[in-house]
């Protein structure tokens, strides 16, 4: 089952491959070629495809990966990073295929176009694992099972915080005029989160005056809100699907001449995040400058790595497998919020 010859082999040939380049090309490249030292027989080969290193929160989950596929672990981890493109990481699958590894371990940027390049990893009976991000594929044999977060629950959940804390100060829903700055279109992440704005704003009769993709990172929140604080002047709460996100339309608010706060009938505009990762952002919750933050996990490392050894020893696997995640808010207004039944305490950010 060990895979070592043929990964030796690919390694060989990509040393050849980059031969005469200086080490800025293996950096550029941002795959992680194996050291033969590292390559033992008694290793498991993971070919981890990463979607990118957009934010915080995906740098925390390349990490949690790197440390639960160590050597010492009894892993030979084979990292590319797809930088944020789709052909890129069905090229890295493609090239773990090859490779021969033990598992491929993806985390897919968008849910659709998934499922010629899955045929061929079933085909050659290498096990798939999905991490994160779920794909769009009609036969779901196509992978072995899937960890990470319900999405649209988180977005429902930080949605009903904001209709508790509307409720709590007198705030009809008319007043609230909200903005959504997506995260990359067609992700899992994105479409849960937009879905749980969507479901509360016609549950509440909510506005939301606008919507536009800003792509999970700083730079792109920083711009998509600035140029609707040039279309917009009455928003009022800005509904952010990650907390770099946050930073940047915090910035672009700021700069604007706006007060970020959670006292909307007096002008302030609120800004509500996901993720909790992040330490500047996880400082604005605790000053209540982003007033409420649907917590998201990424480590999912350990999680994996226990799939992986349940496979090995030839036992049955949960298809999905969600994890738990808790809400932050350092408002005192809303102590708990209750969503499909279930009530979540609001935990304050330390
Ligand atoms: O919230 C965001 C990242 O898919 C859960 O992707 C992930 C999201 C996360 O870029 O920060």
């Amino acid at each position: 089952m060990m895979k070592k010859i043929s990964v030796l082999f690919w390694l060989l040939l990509s040393m050849l491959a980059f031969a005469g380049c200086g080490s800025s090309r293996f950096a550029e490249n941002n795959s992680t070629n194996l050291p033969s030292e590292e390559i033992d027989d008694n290793s498991i080969v993971v070919g981890f495809s990463q979607l990118g290193a957009e934010s915080d929160w995906r740098s925390a989950n390349t990490d949690s990966m790197k440390e639960a596929f160590s050597a010492k672990n009894g892993y030979s981890l084979v990292f590319k990073d797809g930088q944020q493109k789709q052909s890129n990481q069905i090229t890295a699958v493609r090239t773990f295929i090859q490779q021969d590894v033990d598992y491929i371990v993806l985390a897919p940027v968008t849910e659709s176009g998934w499922d010629s390049v899955l045929e061929e990893a079933k085909e050659a009976g290498i096990p798939v694992i999905l991490v994160d991000r779920m794909v769009a594929v009609s036969d779901k044999s196509l992978y072995n099972c899937w960890v990470g977060s319900d999405f649209e629950l988180e977005g429902k959940k930080v949605c009903e915080w904001l209709n508790q804390y509307a409720i709590a100060h007198g705030i009809a829903a008319k007043d609230l005029h909200i903005v959504d700055l997506q995260g990359t279109l067609g992700s899992t992440a994105q479409i849960g989160r937009s879905r749980g704005l969507n479901e509360a704003a016609i549950k509440h009769g909510w506005d939301i005056m606008a919507l536009a993709e800003a792509d999970f990172t700083q730079a792109r929140g920083r711009e998509v809100m600035a140029s609707m604080l040039r279309t917009y002047s009455n928003i009022n709460v800005v509904y952010c699907e990650n907390d770099n996100e946050a930073i940047g339309a915090i910035m672009a608010l700021e700069s604007a001449g706006y007060t970020v706060g959670s006292d909307i009938l007096n002008g302030e505009v609120m800004v509500l995040s996901f993720d909790g990762i992040n330490e500047e952002a996880l400082g604005y919750a605790k000053e209540g400058k982003i007033a409420c933050i649907g917590e998201c996990n990424p480590m999912h490392g350990a999680r994996v790595a226990g799939m992986i050894e349940q496979i090995e020893k030839g036992e049955s696997i949960n298809k999905f497998n969600y994890v738990e995640e808790r809400i932050f808010s350092a408002l005192p207004d809303v102590t708990e919020i209750t969503v499909d039944g279930t009530t979540y305490s609001i935990t304050v950010p330390e």
